[in-house]
């Protein structure tokens, strides 16, 4: 069907402009750009039938608009989630006092004693709704929220970055910034 092309193709962005473009011989720019027209040709040579309608219907229709377009359309690239290093130049910005992390209980002991790390990508993802915590934790297994006491981070140093679709993005959470839910 017409939904499940859309999320296969969406998948297939999320791998290509956020963790590993040289699969398809694709380069980002430093803040993560890729050409559209160069990204579709690239696509179609490796067997993705990717057209620029699609690219255009990803974009507008992602539940969580994980991808932007230049304003002259000549340009995409994925607003948060990489693992390759850019620099999408995001100022810092105050946050609420508290955010939300959603992981999975598997996971719990490991953070509450070392922290969120980052892992594979560039941040820590935090949210400003236990819903969306929950649904992201739920990603990985039985969900845990943690509350993150992020005005105390900020007052110690720590900076925090919100992502063009929301998502509040930080280095690292200490663990003396948590408690769960
Ligand atoms: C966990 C989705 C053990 C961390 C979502 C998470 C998000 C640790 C996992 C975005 C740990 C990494 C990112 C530690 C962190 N010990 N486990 N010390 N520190 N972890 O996928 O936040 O649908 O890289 O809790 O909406 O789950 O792709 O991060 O469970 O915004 O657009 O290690 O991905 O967006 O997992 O998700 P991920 P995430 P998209």
């Amino acid at each position: 069907t017409q939904g499940k092309q859309i999320e296969k193709f969406s998948k297939f962005l999320s791998l290509v402009l956020r963790h590993a473009p040289e699969t398809i011989g694709l380069t980002l720019d430093g803040s993560g750009w890729a050409n559209v027209d160069e990204l579709i040709s690239l696509a179609n040579a490796h067997g993705q039938a990717l057209s620029r309608a699609l690219v255009e219907e990803i974009v507008e229709t992602s539940d969580k608009k994980r991808f932007a377009l230049s304003a002259d359309r000549s340009r995409i690239r994925a607003n948060q989630g990489h693992s390759v290093e850019v620099d999408l130049g995001l100022e810092a910005k105050e946050p609420p006092d508290i955010l939300f992390h959603g992981t999975a209980d598997r996971f719990l002991a490991s953070i509450l004693s070392t922290g969120v790390n980052s892992q594979s990508r560039q941040h820590v993802h935090l949210s400003s709704s236990v819903e969306v915590a929950r649904s992201v934790g739920a990603r990985h297994g039985r969900p845990v929220i943690l509350v993150v006491d992020a005005k105390g981070m900020q007052r110690d140093g720590h900076r925090f970055h919100l992502s063009e679709n929301g998502v509040w993005l930080t280095s690292a959470v200490p663990p003396r910034y948590m408690r769960t839910l």
